[in-house]
């Protein structure tokens, strides 16, 4: 029984913008079928190729912005959520598109960074961009040329604001995982988190049975676009 005080944490991946035509990274013909992680995706990978590295994200930043990438009926039904649940609701992205935030949702924490913004690798100034990076452009904060990089958390890098992560998954009375194949770390260990410290209950969403369905008290499977919204309204039903 999930009290309607009990606050909400969300976590999201890949698979909830899928609908929105975005690919996701270890389905068949996904991202990492087509290029080696250790390629593309490693601080190393970008020390030994920069323009390799860049163009990678340079393409996956003009497939986000194209017209027709939208928020989908998942996006939006978490918007929904958050904008009624009494006891609040805060979205934790593996993503590092903008859908969420265009859905509408405020409560949000790109745990993987966001590839619509850039990092300084000398000074850490963070900025908008919407065009392709390259190691010819200097940084606009402290002037160094060439160490512009997508503001994204490769392999082998701490995912960001994990202590707000953490802070919230230990007192979550609801651990929703949507679109997560549950095998990248630490977000794949949130909902033992939930489970040991909290005593919240957790539900995996999902196309089918991820690497940590064991985990879950229960789980829905089908596309998100179908499955999310039928449980934010089995939710609301309660208010
Ligand atoms: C770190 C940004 C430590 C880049 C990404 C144990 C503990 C800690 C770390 C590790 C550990 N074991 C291994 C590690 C290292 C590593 C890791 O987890 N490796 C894996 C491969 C074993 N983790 C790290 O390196 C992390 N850093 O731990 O730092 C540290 C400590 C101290 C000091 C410094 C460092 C950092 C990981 C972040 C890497 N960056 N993203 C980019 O996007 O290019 S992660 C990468 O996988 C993706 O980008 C994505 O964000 C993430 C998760 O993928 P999913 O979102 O789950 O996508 P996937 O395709 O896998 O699954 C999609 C699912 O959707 C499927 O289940 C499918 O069925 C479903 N689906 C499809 N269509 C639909 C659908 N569902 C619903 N509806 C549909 N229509």
């Amino acid at each position: 029984m999930i009290k309607t005080a009990a606050p909400i944490v969300v976590l999201t991946g890949a698979g909830i913008s899928k609908e929105s035509g975005l690919d996701t990274f270890r389905d068949a013909g996904g991202i990492w079928s087509k290029v080696r992680i250790e390629d593309v995706a490693t601080p190393e990978a970008f020390a030994r190729d920069p323009d390799r590295v860049h163009a990678f994200y340079n393409a996956r930043r003009h497939s986000m912005l194209d017209a027709d990438v939208k928020p989908n009926a998942a996006h939006l039904a978490l918007a929904r959520l958050e904008k009624t649940w009494p006891g609040g609701v805060l979205i934790v992205t593996q993503n590092i598109d903008n859908l969420h935030e265009r859905a509408g949702s405020q409560a949000l924490i790109h745990m993987h960074g966001e590839l619509l913004k850039s990092r300084c690798g000398r000074c850490g100034d963070v900025q908008p961009c919407l065009d392709d990076l390259s190691v010819a452009m200097a940084c606009q904060a402290c002037g160094e040329l060439g160490v512009l990089r997508p503001h994204v958390v490769w392999f082998g890098e701490m995912p960001l604001h994990m202590d707000a992560i953490e802070e919230a998954l230990a007192c979550a009375g609801l651990f929703i995982s949507i679109g997560t194949s549950g095998n990248v770390y630490p977000a794949a260990g949130f909902v033992e988190i939930v489970r040991d410290y909290a005593n919240g209950h957790t539900i995996e969403l999902n196309l089918e049975p991820s690497a940590g369905a064991s985990a879950f008290n229960e789980a829905i499977y089908g596309e998100a676009g179908i499955v999310v919204p039928a449980y934010v309204d089995r939710l609301l039903d309660k208010l």
